[in-house]
């Protein structure tokens, strides 16, 4: 796998669109990550489609008891997910199900990136943080808008892996959520919604790319 470090958030309505921004940008993204709205929007065998070219992160923010996680989780694998995103505020039998359910290909939410993530999520982090290492998770998502907020989320979780939202359109910076601890940033709207994808994601590889070498 390359490792630019960038994965595509991809919240596009259609097949074809979708497909269309993965394949200018796949040099520069290392794995796709989709969400609702393009499930709902081209339904689910784009799953499979993209996940023949590109690594694939289902984001269904899994949030229920845990048959019900079990039962989505295996869906998404079986459809060609390497990877699903759970939440974690419904507990330890919740997220023990989606491990189990995936192998262990779970990332989990911590601190939401968007304002309103201070509400709620922020409170519970650390702890949702610990649960992720205890449960065998693969790895977490924590906030490139409050990138301190990813240094501690990295002493809880060591060798996790921690993926970054937040990168551009919510006003994060990609070399910044790295500087912090993270692995990966996810980068949507910056991307998908340029009028020239591929630039827009060779700019942010860029920027990575010139921080890593300086670092
Ligand atoms: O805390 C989170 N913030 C966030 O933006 C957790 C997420 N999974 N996301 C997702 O990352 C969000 O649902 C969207 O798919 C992507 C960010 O997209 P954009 O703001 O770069 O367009």
């Amino acid at each position: 796998m390359q490792k630019t470090r960038i994965i595509l958030a991809l919240d596009v309505l259609q097949r074809a669109k979708a497909i269309s921004v993965v394949d200018e940008t796949s040099q520069y993204i290392d794995a796709v990550k989709i969400n609702w709205p393009l499930v709902l929007g081209a339904g689910s065998r784009i799953i499979t489609e993209i996940s023949e070219k590109s690594p694939v992160i289902c984001d269904f923010k899994i949030a229920d008891i845990p048959n019900t996680n079990k039962l989505i989780v295996e869906q998404a694998m079986k459809l060609g997910a390497a990877a699903v995103i759970a939440h974690g505020f419904t507990g330890t039998d919740s997220l023990k199900a989606c491990v189990d359910a995936s192998g262990g290909k779970v990332f989990v939410v911590t601190e939401m990136s968007h304002p309103g993530g201070k509400e709620f999520t922020s409170v519970n982090a650390e702890r949702i943080a610990t649960m992720a290492r205890e449960q065998g998770a693969m790895g977490i998502v924590a906030p490139a808008t409050r990138p301190e907020r990813i240094a501690k989320m990295r002493e809880i979780v060591g060798p996790l892996q921690i993926i970054s939202p937040g990168v551009g359109a919510q006003g994060g910076k990609a070399s910044d959520a790295l500087g912090y601890g993270a692995d990966f940033v996810i980068v949507g709207r910056t991307i998908y919604d340029s009028d020239r994808p591929a630039e827009a994601a060779q700019k942010i590889a860029r920027e990575i790319e010139d921080f890593l070498i300086g670092k």
